[in-house]
């Protein structure tokens, strides 16, 4: 990826353009951005993938009095509206989980660093159909796959959300602008933008969405992995009160178990290492729902690539795979993160790892996180 080239993708921006101008700051509205895109499934297969107990979908119907019906996934054939029936929509969660073609459209989103990436939503609407004004805690490329979609967009004033709705729909929204996207037409929206996009006749639009962490969850995350991981900070180690008076208050907490405890909690955080090694482990953790299948009798010798549900991320210690962290240095390291970056490693490249790495990437193999190179290209 050469963050610095004009890429039609972002309207003739670099990369490094549009995240110094737009990234997290204003929308960016690119015309034919992706010419010829194609939808990653048929209308049918979408409908036959909402079917299944393991993939995340959901169908929101505008009633038409303001008011909206939502119903969770699975959904069976019978539960969709006729097609003819306007103003319903059928959302699919994680289709880069499930469909290779859908895992390959964000390949051109890799100048985000992956710890932000969450998902590749596909959205169908029929006509008129759509979720209504809403914010979003994410960043998002909604990218017209199919058909046209009529986007309002707008800073929100006034957050607030109409009651007794089964979607959050803002009370208040004034559009500043609004734009029809036509098939291979994108729009960037940061955060919290305002957004509400209505299909003009039917329509598909895949939307590639980052995820912002919040600060308390990531805390509340990485304090359990913490505590369940001993460190290596004598976890044995025994309060002593050995010059404990006798006392006439039995009810009071002493000052130095207080001391003791905090010193405990501060020595735990104390550990940089644990603290890296736990967000990687939490940020790599595959998506709820994801099995691996093994398999055995499969080869490095063609080159690796990652399995479509695969995680892998690393810091300057450690690589993350699949929730699991390893310690890695050297030629290894340079070659096991390229396998990171680039989500392949070519059979030069896999000849190269020392004995150890090779046994490692073979278990990975063996696991289903990898698969040989030739197998899915
Ligand atoms: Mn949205």
């Amino acid at each position: 990826m050469h963050v610095t080239l004009a890429s039609s993708l972002l309207g003739g921006l670099s990369p490094a353009q549009f995240m110094r101008r737009h990234w997290q700051k204003k929308p960016l509205l690119v015309r034919q951005a992706w010419p010829g895109v194609r939808p990653p499934l048929t209308r049918s297969a979408l409908f036959a993938l909402a079917q299944q107990p393991d993939v995340e979908s959901r169908l929101v119907v505008a009633q038409g009095d303001g008011d909206w019906r939502v119903r969770q996934g699975p959904l069976p054939r019978h539960a969709l509206p006729p097609l003819a029936r306007p103003g319903w929509t059928l959302l699919l969660q994680g289709l880069d989980l499930h469909v290779e073609a859908a895992r390959a459209m964000l390949a051109p989103f890799r100048f985000v660093p992956e710890a932000r990436l969450d998902d590749l939503m596909l959205s169908w609407a029929s006509d008129g159909g759509g979720v209504g004004p809403h914010v979003d805690a994410y960043d998002v490329f909604l990218l017209q796959v199919a058909g046209r979609r009529r986007w309002r967009v707008g800073r929100v004033a006034d957050a607030s959300f109409v009651d007794g709705l089964p979607l959050k729909i803002l009370r208040h929204f004034e559009p500043e602008f609004d734009c029809l996207l036509e098939p291979g037409d994108m729009l960037y929206l940061p955060p919290l933008w305002g957004h509400d996009g209505r299909a003009e006749g039917e329509c598909m639009t895949c939307s590639v969405g980052f995820r912002a962490p919040r600060a308390n969850e990531l805390a509340c995350d990485l304090l359990q992995r913490l505590a369940d991981d001993d460190g290596e900070d004598d976890p044995g180690r025994l309060y002593r009160d050995a010059a404990q008076a006798a006392t006439a208050t039995p009810g009071l907490i002493s000052p130095a178990l207080q001391d003791f405890a905090r010193q405990a909690i501060v020595r735990r955080l104390a550990d940089v290492s644990a603290i890296d090694r736990a967000l990687g482990e939490s940020l790599s953790e595959p998506k709820p729902h994801v099995w691996f299948e093994a398999a055995e009798g499969k080869t490095l010798a063609h080159g690796v690539q990652l399995d479509r549900r695969s995680r892998m991320l690393y810091d300057s210690r450690h690589v993350f795979f699949n929730g699991e962290a390893y310690v890695v240095a050297g030629r290894d390291a340079r070659l096991v993160r390229l396998l990171a970056d680039a989500r392949q490693l070519d059979a030069h490249a896999c000849a190269a790892l020392s004995a150890g790495a090779s046994d490692v990437l073979q278990g990975w193999l063996d696991a289903g996180w990898l698969h040989p190179a030739e197998e899915i290209a």
